[in-house]
């Protein structure tokens, strides 16, 4: 097997992940900076699909109109010359500190206003460039203190927001579709929308709720102490799945957005195998950066092996599926009549009256130890 990505694979990387200079809280930039374009190639040497972007990622917040189109038209040429697609696009509403207090959420309605005016232009880049997903990550929209606003205040505001966006890129009669993006905390204190949970709560309550879905990342609901996993079911089964951002994370530490697989590979097992086996068609999108200690080489292998570690779990995955012993296990852990009661007054009536031998139920062994060491001997190559 040689694990090299095709298009197939729909491998994407953001503009601001193998763009990662490497600042952190602590210390300076470790790598130069690049222009779009040439991410744009590096991404194509090592096989990736498709890449995204912020809107200032691309074009500088202060740029003139006949700089932008520069830069666009650059950035064009070096997607037309590599193959590479942009299937998604968000907004900057986190750096510039307009939005210390929040975009849409924020307590200042000029704030809230430029918000809008700032999005409505980034989706017209992001449309322009071929986006077909557009990401909402509220890294700001937040508090330090619950003193500062109201959290019902925030969540209508936020609502407010999303209805005009929806409803603006409808009148434009853009092919696009809304995702919005978790987190607990970091930068802020605490984040509105913590979980998929909290976003697939509120997508409910928009007026065009079909067009807004979640992308969920892997790091965001581990640093909630959360598993991943079961948030990106939740979002399958609502039909709410529209994009996802894979990187690792070690739980209780700061935002450390590794490389895919870098910390939990067992739960990136599980990942890969539901999004592989559910059909999941959207991008699997890196949203993680090389260790500071790399250059651009090193960046190159943080790139090449997130998408290695997809590949060698998807194949793992197909090992899963196709292993008699665990197959065996699974078919005895899910034996019996598995269909759900249909209720009748009749069926209620039967199943109240009916004897149940309930140390038989608590004293059977089920075997997960067994399944789950088996699952490990498979990671690790022994099987
Ligand atoms: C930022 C954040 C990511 C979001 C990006 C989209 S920006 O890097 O950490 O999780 O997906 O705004
Ligand atoms: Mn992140
Ligand atoms: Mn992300």
């Amino acid at each position: 097997m040689s694990y090299t990505p095709t298009p197939a694979d729909k491998f994407t990387f953001g503009l601001w992940t193998v763009g990662n200079m490497g600042r952190d809280p602590f210390g300076e930039p470790v790598r130069q900076s690049r222009s779009a374009a040439e991410i744009v190639h590096a991404l194509a040497e090592v096989g990736a699909y498709g890449v995204n972007f912020h809107d200032n990622d691309l074009v500088p917040i202060d740029a003139t109109a006949a700089e932008r189109d520069q830069i666009v038209k650059e950035f064009k040429q070096a997607l037309a010359d590599t193959g590479l697609v942009v299937p998604m696009a968000t907004t900057n509403l986190f750096t510039d500190p307009a939005f210390k207090d929040g975009a849409f959420t924020a307590n200042d309605p000029a704030v809230r206003a430029y918000a809008l005016h700032k999005t409505m232009r980034a989706i017209d880049l992001g449309v322009e460039c071929g986006a077909k997903v557009y990401v909402f990550w509220g890294g700001r929209e937040g508090v330090e203190t619950d003193a500062a606003k109201d959290p019902l205040e925030a969540i209508k505001r936020f609502r407010e927001a999303l209805n005009f966006l929806c409803a603006y890129a409808k009148d434009q009669g853009y092919d696009l579709k809304f995702a919005l993006e978790p987190k607990p905390n970091e930068p802020r204190g605490d984040i509105y929308l913590a979980t998929v949970g909290h976003a697939l709560a509120l997508i409910a309550t928009l007026d065009d709720p079909s067009m807004v879905g979640v992308n969920p990342e892997v790091a965001h609901e581990q640093m909630a102490g959360l598993n991943f996993l079961h948030g990106v079911a939740q979002a399958w089964d609502a039909g709410k799945l529209f994009h996802i951002d894979l990187n690792d994370q070690a739980f209780g530490r700061y935002d450390q957005d590794f490389r895919f697989g870098a910390v939990n590979l067992k739960s990136a097992f599980f990942l890969v195998k539901f999004l592989e086996e559910v059909g999941y068609a959207g991008s699997r999108h890196f949203d993680a950066h090389a260790y500071r200690t790399e250059g651009y080489e090193g960046v190159q292998d943080f790139a090449r092996g997130c998408m290695r570690t997809y590949l060698i779990l998807k194949e793992k995955a197909r090992q899963w599926a196709a292993d008699g012993e665990i197959q065996a296990l699974l078919a005895e852990i899910n034996g019996g009549d598995q269909s759900a009661p249909v209720y009748s007054r009749a069926a209620a009536a039967e199943l109240k009256g009916r004897a149940f031998d309930r140390r038989a139920l608590g004293a059977r062994n089920l075997g997960y130890e067994r399944l789950d060491q088996l699952t490990v001997d498979l990671l690790l190559g022994v099987r």
